[in-house]
C-alpha cells in the first residue's frame, strides 16, 4: 500500500504539533508505524491522501453512526450555514436538540450543551460536588471520562494506550479525591463507601466500557452500583459519551433499565460536529448557572451548526429498524472475527452490544482493565497493520472499542471478516 504522502504530511505535522496529532490516540504509538492521513470520508469509508480506501470501524470515534457525511446531515448544514456559523445567543435549534435528548433518554429532565465529552464530564463532576457538598468521587480503572485533571487517574483510552498510569501536572490533592475500583467489582465499591463515609459525592462510569477495549457490565453490576449510591446518599453518573444513542436510542440506561441521576453525552449528538452535553434530574440541574450557583459556560456551546448536525442525526436514528440493523451487522461481524481468530489457533474473546464491539487477543473472559491488559498487545499491533494493508481501519489501540454504522453494508462485513481470516493467519 502506497502511503508516501501520508508519511510526508505526518513528518511535517510532527514539527508543528506535539506528536503530529491533535489527539494522542491518533498517533498509532501503540500499534507501530505511521498513521494514515485522511483526505475524505463518506458512508462506511475513509480515503487517505494517497488514494487508499478503508472500511472505517472508528467512525470519528463514534459520531458517524449514520455513516460519514450523511447526505441529509450535509444538506441541513448547508442550509444552516447561510444563517451564520455562530450566534453566541439563544437559538431555536438548541430547544430542538434538547427536546430530542430529553424525549430519548429516560433520566434526563434538563440538559446543558457544551463542546466536548470532556467538558460534559468535568461539568457534571462539579455539579455532583455542588449538589452533595461532598468532594470525593469513584471512577473505575480503565474508564475514560475525558482529560480533566480529576479523571486522569488510572484512565483508559489514550492514557492507557500510551501506558501513562496517570498524567504529570495533575495535583496530588486532585488525584487524592478520585477513588478507583476495578470495573465489575461491586464489593470494591462497597468497601470504598465504607472507608469514606459521607465523603463520596458519587460514582461515574461507562455503563459499557469502550476505553479499555470493549467490556460489558456483568449481570447485576449496574443495578448494584445504583443501589449502593442510593444507600450512601451519593449520585450515579452514566458517562454515555460513547454509549449514548449507540447502545440504543435511549443509550445504555434504556438498554439495561437503570436510571442514573446524571448522564453525560457527546459524539453522536453532535453528528460529527463538536457537541457534549450533561443532564439529568431537574432538581440537580437547577443548580447550574444562571438558574443556580454552579458556574459553567462556553463561547460555542449550543452552536447552530453543531445543533443542526445533532438534530438531523437523531432524527435519522429515530427511524424504524435502525437498531435492529446495527445489532444484526455487528453481531455478524464479531462472530466472524471470533471464528477467524479461533481458526488461526489464536486465544481470542470479545463481543458486541448494538453498534459497539471489541475483541481481546487472550482467552478471556475480560471483565476489567487488569484482565484487558493481559491481552497480547504486540500481536494486536501486527494485526492492526496487516488489516490496514487489507483496507480495514481499526482503532489503533487494543484499549478502544470498534464502531459500526448504518452505512456498513453486508458486503463490507463479509470483506472485513475475510480480511481478519487472512490477517489472523499471518500473525498467528
Ligand atoms: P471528548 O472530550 O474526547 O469529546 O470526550 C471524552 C470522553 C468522555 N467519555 C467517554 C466514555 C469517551 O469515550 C470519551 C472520548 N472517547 C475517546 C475514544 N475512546 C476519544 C478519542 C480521542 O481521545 O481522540
Amino acid at each position: 500500500m502506497n502511503t508516501t504522502r501520508s508519511q510526508d504530511l505526518f513528518s511535517a505535522a510532527q514539527k508543528l504539533m506535539p506528536g503530529g496529532v491533535s489527539s494522542p490516540v491518533r498517533a498509532f504509538r501503540s500499534v507501530g508505524g505511521n498513521p494514515i492521513v485522511f483526505e475524505r470520508v463518506k458512508g462506511a469509508y475513509a480515503w487517505d491522501v494517497d488514494g487508499n480506501r478503508f472500511i472505517d470501524y472508528i467512525g470519528s470515534w463514534g459520531p458517524a453512526i449514520c455513516g460519514h457525511s450523511h447526505p441529509e446531515v450535509i444538506a441541513a448544514l448547508h442550509e444552516a450555514l447561510d444563517k451564520g456559523t455562530s450566534f453566541g445567543a439563544p437559538c431555536e435549534l438548541e430547544n430542538q436538540l434538547a427536546e430530542l435528548v430529553i424525549e430519548a433518554v429516560p433520566s434526563v429532565q434538563m440538559v446543558r450543551f457544551v463542546n466536548s465529552g470532556t467538558e460534559a464530564c468535568m461539568s457534571v463532576l462539579r455539579l455532583m460536588r455542588a449538589f452533595t457538598g461532598r468532594e470525593k468521587i469513584i471512577k473505575f480503572e480503565g474508564c475514560y471520562h475525558g482529560h480533566a485533571d480529576m479523571f486522569l487517574v488510572k484512565a483508559g483510552s489514550g492514557v492507557a494506550t500510551l501506558g501513562l498510569p496517570d498524567s504529570p501536572g495533575v495535583p496530588r490533592t486532585t488525584a487524592a479525591a478520585t477513588l478507583t475500583a476495578p470495573y465489575n467489582d461491586l464489593e470494591a465499591v462497597k468497601r470504598l463507601f465504607a472507608e469514606n463515609p459521607g465523603e463520596i459525592a458519587g460514582v461515574i462510569l461507562e455503563p459499557v466500557v469502550g476505553n479499555a477495549g470493549f467490556i460489558p457490565p456483568v449481570p447485576g453490576f449496574l443495578e448494584g452500583i445504583r443501589e449502593v449510591t442510593k444507600e450512601n446518599g451519593a449520585l450515579l453518573v452514566f458517562d454515555e459519551v460513547m454509549t449514548g444513542f449507540r447502545i440504543s436510542y435511549g443509550g445504555a440506561q434504556a438498554k439495561f433499565g437503570i436510571t442514573p441521576d446524571l448522564t453525560t453525552m457527546g459524539k453522536v449528538i453532535g453528528g460529527g460536529l463538536p457537541v457534549g452535553a450533561y443532564g439529568g434530574r431537574a432538581d440537580i440541574m437547577a443548580m447550574v448557572a444562571p438558574a443556580g450557583p454552579m458556574y459553567q459556560a462556553g463561547t460555542l456551546s449550543g452552536n447552530p451548526l453543531a445543533m443542526t448536525a445533532g438534530i438531523k442525526t437523531l432524527e435519522l436514528l429515530k427511524r424504524p429498524g435502525t437498531y435492529e440493523r446495527l445489532d444484526a451487522i455487528t453481531k455478524r461481524l464479531i462472530a466472524g472475527i471470533l471464528e477467524a481468530g479461533k481458526a488461526a489457533g489464536l486465544p481470542i474473546c470479545g463481543g458486541s452490544i448494538s453498534a459497539m464491539f471489541g475483541f481481546f487477543l487472550c482467552e478471556g473472559p475480560v471483565r476489567n482493565f487488569e484482565e484487558a491488559k493481559a491481552a497480547d498487545a504486540a500481536r494486536f499491533g501486527k494485526l492492526h497493520r496487516a488489516m490496514l494493508e487489507r483496507g480495514v481501519y481499526l482503532a489503533p489501540s487494543a484499549f478502544e472499542a470498534g464502531f459500526t454504522s448504518l452505512a456498513h453494508s453486508d458486503e463490507d462485513i463479509d470483506a472485513t471478516i475475510a480480511a481478519f481470516r487472512d490477517c489472523f493467519a499471518a500473525v498467528a
